[in-house]
């Protein structure tokens, strides 16, 4: 029986985040719960830390992707904050966007880690960037270093 269980022992990796600067109070919470669990939890060097604003969610995917495809990170975390109007604009940009990064996880193999909020209100959004629902940066930081790490397990033993 062979089973992979992974750590987070990935201090040499690189890792790209790409974050956006529509709703960026609360993209700057989850940037900080990402560096600090990267940093402290992961023992990434600043110098391997590469971050990239973009102006919005939407412009997350095509940024995403070229960075993907540079094949110069493990993995890369997206950041962003889309909260709910009155029209049907929130359910097209988030849709469009998941599905776009799911094709470009798939296509560079490459782990792409979902830190986007999809969230009603404004108050959900703060909740999880660092209040009573915890910190999806950090969230997305762990299963960034995680999959590293199974990547490079299934790698090493050739599995
Ligand atoms: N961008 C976001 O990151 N969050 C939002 O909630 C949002 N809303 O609500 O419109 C948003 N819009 C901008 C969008 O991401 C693009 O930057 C814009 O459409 C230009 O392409």
């Amino acid at each position: 029986m062979k089973i992979i269980n992974s750590t987070f022992n990935t201090s040499n990796s690189t890792i790209a985040i790409v974050i956006s600067r529509f709703n960026e109070f609360i993209n700057k919470s989850l940037l900080k719960g990402s560096i600090d669990i990267l940093k402290r939890i992961g023992k990434i060097s600043d110098n391997n830390i590469t971050i990239v604003w973009v102006p919005g969610a939407y412009e997350i995917p095509l940024i995403t992707q070229l960075l993907a495809n540079s094949k110069k990170y493990k993995a890369i975390i997206t950041l962003g904050t889309i909260i709910k109007g009155e029209t049907k604009h929130f359910e097209y940009i988030s849709n469009s966007i998941i599905s776009n990064i799911s094709n470009i996880i798939l296509k560079t193999e490459i782990p792409i880690i979902l830190g986007i909020l999809t969230t009603n209100n404004i108050e959900q959004a703060i909740n999880r960037s660092g209040c009573k629902s915890g910190n999806k940066g950090i969230d997305a930081a762990l299963n960034a270093l995680e999959m590293i790490n199974i990547i490079n397990n299934i790698k090493n033993k050739n599995i």
